[in-house]
């Protein structure tokens, strides 16, 4: 089956033929219907994601995806062929501290290396070359193989294109609203960063009745899709100061939620100097190798919360259908968020087209 392989950072992809092992017990084979381009591929091209956790070179990217089932390992029983899906990146093994504490997108059961599947193996290979996985599945690639935890099952009147956006923009930001920070109705948010997560937290923001919903980023076309998709406001910080403009907006206090939707330190520090005191700035997006984030001493007396949110902490089996209803009942716009598709041969191009901040989201349709 024909993959795209990252073998340097800064080199295109290559698509080529790779062989790809059948699934061991409780995992399936998807042929893979479509895959967004995210910025956590991008930062294992440029090479700014390197060393544990991230997984050696050469890698085939891709962990934004929708699938069809096409066969099942041993022991499978949560989905069988012919299902659509939406994949997961966060396998969970139901049985970790994790897991039964209602947290098992932070599941500590499958501790295998980076680079592999949950059995801690790969399945990729060139001639007799191993290649990395990338978020337990590899979906830049025809089919692929995950553990049964992250192929979750989906209405068949759902789009397979829209839907690949859930498996990792949407659920990312909607569920960061939803989930991690629990924004209450009427309370005010910001958010740093209108790519595919920030326009998803910017939603998030509307199913939650937020009062206020202020976007920022750095270049207008894409302030233009928050817009679209329900920011409030809008603000440019080539032009303004970000921190001033939203303490403008809200009587000089901040928002109850500022929410940091790229994962740059100067960045994160925004968010947490745009909240208000007593309120809460969550770190979405994920900074590059090595990163730290610097936060005030004055901490205490501001009694500021800085939270991490990893995937949205979704339950993936109740929140990729959820979202799913909510497309199709017209309450969650993935139309607007898609800006471009791709062919599978054009794959280096969407993410050229990413590094330029040309799209909103740009996503590869493998069939159809
Ligand atoms: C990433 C984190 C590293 C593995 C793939 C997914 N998260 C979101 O983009
Ligand atoms: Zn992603
Ligand atoms: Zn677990």
């Amino acid at each position: 089956m024909r993959a795209a392989v990252l073998y340097e950072p800064n080199k295109p992809m290559v698509i080529e033929d790779l062989t790809l092992e059948d699934p061991h017990p409780g995992e399936v084979l998807v042929r893979i219907a479509a895959t967004g381009a995210c910025h956590s591929d991008y930062h294992m091209m440029d090479g700014s994601w390197h060393d544990p956790p991230y997984p050696p070179l050469p890698v085939v990217l891709g962990h934004e995806a929708s699938a069809v089932v096409e066969a099942i390992g041993p022991n499978v029983t949560l989905v069988k062929p012919g299902d659509h899906v939406i994949l997961s990146f966060a396998p969970y093994c139901g049985r970790c501290r994790f897991c039964v504490s209602g947290q098992p997108h932070l599941c500590g059961g499958f501790p295998g290396p980076p680079g592999t599947l949950t059995d801690g193996t790969r399945r990729l290979r060139k001639g007799n070359v191993e290649i990395s996985h990338f978020g337990r599945m590899s979906s830049f690639a025809e089919k692929a193989v995950v553990h049964e935890t992250q192929a979750v099952p989906i209405r068949k009147d759902m789009p397979l294109d829209r839907a690949a956006l859930i498996g990792c923009a949407v659920t990312t930001g909607a569920g960061a609203v939803l989930n991690t920070a629990k924004v209450e109705p009427g309370a005010t948010i910001a958010v740093f960063a209108t790519g595919g997560v920030g326009l998803s937290v910017i939603q998030g923001g509307v199913l939650a009745s937020a009062s206020q919903i202020i976007a920022v980023d750095l270049l207008d076309n894409k302030l233009e899709y928050a817009r679209e998709v329900g920011a409030t406001h809008v603000i440019n910080a080539r032009r303004e100061d970000p921190v001033k403009a939203i303490r403008k907006l809200t009587d000089g206090l901040g928002v109850d939620y500022a929410f940091d939707a790229i994962g740059l330190p100067q960045v994160s520090r925004q968010a947490y100097d745009a909240a208000r005191r007593g309120g809460t700035a969550v770190i979405v997006g994920m900074a590059p190798t090595g990163a730290e984030i610097p936060i005030p001493g004055t901490i205490p007396g501001d009694e500021k919360t800085v939270k991490g949110s990893f995937y949205g902490s979704p339950r993936v089996s109740l929140d990729f259908p959820r979202l799913v209803d909510f497309y199709l009942q017209g309450k969650l716009k993935l139309d607007q968020i898609i800006s471009r598709r791709y062919r599978f041969e054009e794959i280096n191009e969407a993410f050229d087209a990413l590094a330029r901040g040309d799209n909103a989201r740009g996503v590869i349709v493998m069939e159809g």
